[in-house]
């Protein structure tokens, strides 16, 4: 067993001072049970805790870490930038060549703002589709998560949907209202929401490739139907890559399907573990956003010249490096099949899916295709597994509902190290019922 002394005394102190002990849900572990892991250091694919235990990292930052932690390119570009000062809250010469990589890289994105996070990200992107087309409503899918703004937090996925509480307090029911939701990959319904609210609808946002109710992959044509109904009504398509852009491919999931949105929402990526986010797509949707249009949103630290710094130099590298993909794409394929045939052999059958170097073991045998399907999994011992894992040193995303994500920092050996742990703690879960 690990000795997590220091970690329980720190969720002690922290739970008088900060709600639930943490400053986001999901990492208080409460759909595993047990108290959270605090961390110290990370190198790599190696994550210390405080005391001192040592973990393989499957979270990488919910996605960031695309090259491991504390990469030497990143540490470099941050070291060189923090003489230049912290903050300036005036227009640098690196948001330009930000944008310029941006759009090289992603090209739907024609125009883009830089801000803070990814959940800022999706609440102006709404907010521009909303000024731009003058209607109210919008259109999302259950268990679909685009961060914390009010509009999103109905049917939610990640931490909303694992406190059980899908509608949050504290949304008003004017907001609710304008957010229809949808079931995943079912185009009939998007059909019959757009029927039944005509001229009405400004937006519909999605993850191209979920990772908030663990990892779900569009069906074949999924994507494509919804494209051809937004042109058709005029309706805004958002796809919200906070997660899977530039790291399912160095054009995100649209680049992977070939699918071009209206617009696009960006986060910790661009930061390259720095807090970042971003909106940008169509010109003339962008051009409505302040100064250039009536649509306000601002921001001190937008653009700020550390985060800037940090993501520019993941970025260039993922640009100039394609052939990391393929690595990623081998790596993860050993893991996640290597996952699949594990259960098997074990008779558990379960469902395994992934798209790139994003996967998820769910706890049933049964395809997962939407939020419905994915709540018919064993919660309770998908937690087992979690702590038998956390005990073998692999660090999980403590959540069912919750995507892994793998970095360049993952060799052949740590996926065997995985793998033997996987076998050990899937056949304990099982067998401490
Ligand atoms: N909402 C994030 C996962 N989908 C978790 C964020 C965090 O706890 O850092």
């Amino acid at each position: 067993m690990l000795n997590l002394s220091t970690s329980s005394a720190l969720f002690d102190r922290a739970k008088t001072l900060i709600p639930g002990g943490v400053n986001s849900p999901v990492r208080a572990f409460r759909s595993v049970g047990g108290s959270p892991v605090f961390m110290q250091h990370a190198q790599g694919a190696w994550l210390t805790d405080v005391d001192g235990n040592r973990y393989v990292d499957f979270i990488n930052s919910w996605g960031p870490m695309i090259l491991g932690h504390a990469p030497q390119i990143v540490l470099e570009a941050v070291s060189q930038a923090l003489p230049q000062s912290l903050s300036f809250g005036a227009p640098t010469r690196r948001e330009v060549e930000m944008a310029e990589l941006i759009r090289e890289m992603v090209p739907s994105i024609e125009k883009v703002r830089l801000v803070n996070s990814g959940t800022e990200a999706c609440m102006s992107a709404i907010r521009a589709a909303r000024g731009y087309t003058g209607r109210a409503k919008i259109i999302k899918f259950e268990g679909c998560y685009h961060g914390h703004g009010d509009a999103f937090l109905i049917a939610a996925g990640s931490g909303a949907l694992t406190a059980g509480e899908p509608d949050s307090a504290g949304v008003t029911q004017g907001v609710a209202q304008d957010t229809l939701t949808a079931p995943y990959n079912d185009v009939p319904a998007v059909e019959a929401l757009i029927a039944a609210n005509p001229g009405q609808i400004a937006a519909l946002i999605l993850e191209p490739v979920v990772g908030n109710m663990g990892l779900v992959a569009p069906a074949d044509g999924f994507l494509r139907a919804l494209r051809a109904l937004c042109t058709e009504y005029g309706i805004v398509l958002i796809f919200d890559e906070v997660m899977t852009g530039f790291r399912l491919t160095s054009g995100g999931a649209q680049q992977l399907y070939g699918i071009r949105p209206d617009l696009t929402t960006l986060g910790k990526i661009i930061g390259g573990g720095l807090p970042v986010g971003a909106y940008g797509g169509r010109e003339d949707i962008m051009n409505c956003v302040a100064p250039a249009g009536k649509v306000y949103q601002a921001g001190t630290l937008s653009g700020n010249p550390i985060a800037t710094a940090a993501g520019m130099a993941q970025l260039r590298y993922l640009h100039e490096h394609p052939e990391l993909y393929m690595a990623l794409e081998a790596t993860s394929a050993r893991l996640a099949d290597g996952t699949r045939q594990i259960a098997a052999e074990l008779g558990l059958n379960y469902t395994v899916n992934r798209v790139g170097s994003m996967f998820s073991l769910f706890f049933t045998a049964e395809p997962v295709t939407n939020l419905e399907d994915a709540k018919k999994c064993d919660t309770a011992a998908f937690g087992r597994y979690f702590h038998a894992m956390l005990n073998r040193g692999i660090y999980l995303a403590p959540s069912q509902f919750e995507a892994l994500f793998v970095s360049t920092a993952i060799t052949d050996d740590l996926v065997d190290h995985y793998l033997r742990a996987c076998r050990e703690s899937l056949a304990e879960a099982h067998s401490a019922k």
